[in-house]
């Protein structure tokens, strides 16, 4: 399971101070918290400060950069920004993410088109959220073939199918999790990615929700997760069920992440 730490994020309130503070150290600390813990990316969003997400973004990731030797996964809706973040990261990042909507889609084409960067790309498009499996479907099988198409390998593709929460439309739950079996079936060596907190949005008890929800999707095929690595309890979770469902030869995975107290709560 390729596990994306999901705490350096300007909408939460500790990294909003850090970063208006200017307080490289506490930044520091939660990428170093998140890698120790198990994080393969940090994720770097800068998206509540308009007009400087760019700014923000690049102070962001250097700051990443000199504490910790994973790199970042760059979380922005906006092609300007990843290009910014792009030309000052070292080393090869994830980024958060392409969609088919038309003016995201023209503008990181070209940056991702034959580069080794891994990208995820977002199950939205100009026509809004998809709401089914099929939709979800749909959208995937376009951005994968594209891509393809514009010599990015398929083991560098991550598909959101796109989380919805289930407080709205009680299928939402089944219909993304039939999309990541679908679109895994479709596209042999994509990968499938999420993130969870949009599931249990409006509900009480989040974590319990957000944590079944992935082990469930485990189970049809997700094998990566922008989660929260300091949640013990999500991360034994996502340790137990990747073995449960057949994907942990000789469960020497599970055994070593016992061995490092990883499974504990
Ligand atoms: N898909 C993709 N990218 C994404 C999302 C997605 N990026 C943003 C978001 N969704 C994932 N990132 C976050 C970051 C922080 C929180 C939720 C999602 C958050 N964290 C808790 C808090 O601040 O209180 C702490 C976590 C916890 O304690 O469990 O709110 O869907 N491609």
């Amino acid at each position: 399971m390729l596990i994306v730490g999901e705490l350096i994020n300007s909408s939460r309130k500790a990294i909003k101070e850090a970063v208006d503070a200017e307080d490289a150290e506490a930044i520091k600390k939660i990428a170093i918290d998140q890698y120790e813990n198990g994080a393969n990316y940090i994720d770097v969003n800068a998206g509540t400060y308009v007009g400087k997400e760019d700014k923000y973004m690049k102070w962001l990731i250097s700051t990443v950069q000199e504490a910790v030797e994973v790199p970042c996964c760059i979380d922005s809706p906006d092609p300007k920004v990843v290009e910014a973040a792009l030309e000052l990261h070292k080393g090869t990042p994830m980024i958060n993410s392409i969609s088919l909507e038309k003016e995201r889609w023209d503008a990181l084409l070209p940056v991702v088109a034959g580069s080794d960067v891994k990208i995820i790309a977002l199950c939205m498009s100009d026509s809004g959220m998809p709401e089914t499996k099929d939709d979800r479907l749909s959208i995937a099988s376009d951005l994968v073939n594209d891509l393809v198409k514009n010599n990015v390998p398929v083991e560098n593709i991550y598909v959101d199918p796109l989380v919805q929460p289930i407080s709205t439309n009680d299928s939402y739950g089944i219909e993304f999790m039939n999309a990541v079996e679908a679109i895994m079936a479709e596209f042999p060596g994509v990968h499938t990615i999420c993130g969870l907190s949009n599931i249990s949005y409006g509900l009480p008890e989040r974590k319990l929700l957000n944590q079944t929800f992935v082990v469930m999707a485990i189970c049809k095929g997700l094998d990566s997760a922008i989660i929260n690595p300091l949640d013990r309890r999500m991360v034994a979770g996502i340790h137990a069920a990747e073995t449960l469902a057949g994907r942990d030869e000789y469960c020497s995975n599970y055994l070593m992440a016992y061995r490092e107290q990883k499974l504990s709560l």
